[in-house]
């Protein structure tokens, strides 16, 4: 995995400048302030698992010479959603401290990560592909989960739904991709924003990702696919 600081801080004024906290409508928070809850003590559980207190294995990454630009076929159960980068923002909410509205431009400040892997769909193909985009690590760290935190949910704008185990959602690999195979994300391959990781089979890689909820249960409904009988955890 090829992490490439293009910022080494999501804190850099240009960072912030964008960015919108939810939290209570009180308005821009002052630098002290995010500056304050970020470096609080994080969920434990969650904490240890970011830093590799209890490592995470890596999947084995491919080279640059083994990408199949062919072999990933655009798999969407409605219609491609039309978004507008400029309006789009993620909501980052559920049973956390600092609830987060990011723009693409605060995104694209946090550190890319680049990896090269093999996606996996259960209708019986396969596509070496790859991804850059921000670790989902680094968004679940910012919004700061309470210690009961177990699953995220991601929301789609198609109305695409899924749900992952807290540890596969804060594996090194696990990326919220806006690259493909080194150019910007196609929408039909999901941009602004899709889920990409070798840890999952392909109906758990959410394209036009809109809502990330960290919560400590489950509902009724765990996912589109999974909701009509597909396995949840759904692990490669
Ligand atoms: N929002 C949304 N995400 C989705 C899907 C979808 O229909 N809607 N299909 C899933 C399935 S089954 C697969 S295999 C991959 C396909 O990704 P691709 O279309 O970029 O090849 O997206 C996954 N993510
Ligand atoms: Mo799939």
């Amino acid at each position: 995995m090829g992490i490439i600081r293009t910022r080494r801080q999501f804190l850099t004024i240009s960072g912030l400048s964008g960015l919108n906290l939810l939290l209570s409508g009180c308005g821009t928070p002052l630098f002290e302030d995010i500056v304050g809850k970020v470096s609080e003590p994080l969920n434990q559980r969650v904490e240890s698992l970011i830093l590799e207190l209890n490592p995470q294995k890596l999947v084995p990454e491919f080279s640059l010479s083994q990408i199949e630009p062919q072999a990933l076929i655009v798999n969407t159960f409605r219609n491609t959603p039309i978004i507008d980068v400029e309006k789009y923002r993620l909501v980052i909410d559920g049973e956390v401290n600092n609830p987060l509205l990011l723009s693409m431009a605060d995104i694209q400040n946090l550190p890319l990560t680049s990896m090269i892997i093999r996606h996996v769909c259960v209708e019986g193909w396969a596509a070496i592909v790859q991804w850059a985009g921000v670790q989902m690590r680094e968004i679940v760290q910012l919004a700061q989960p309470h210690a009961n935190v177990k699953y995220a949910y991601f929301i789609s704008a198609d109305g695409y739904y899924s749900s992952w185990d807290i540890a596969s959602t804060v594996h090194p690999q696990t990326l919220l991709a806006y690259q493909k195979n080194g150019e910007k994300l196609p929408v039909d391959n999901g941009a602004p924003l899709r889920l990409a990781s070798p840890v999952k089979l392909g109906y758990k890689q959410s394209k036009w990702v809109t809502r990330i909820s960290l919560v400590s249960n489950l509902s009724r409904h765990k996912g589109y696919w999974e909701d009509q009988g597909y396995e949840w955890f759904a692990g490669l």
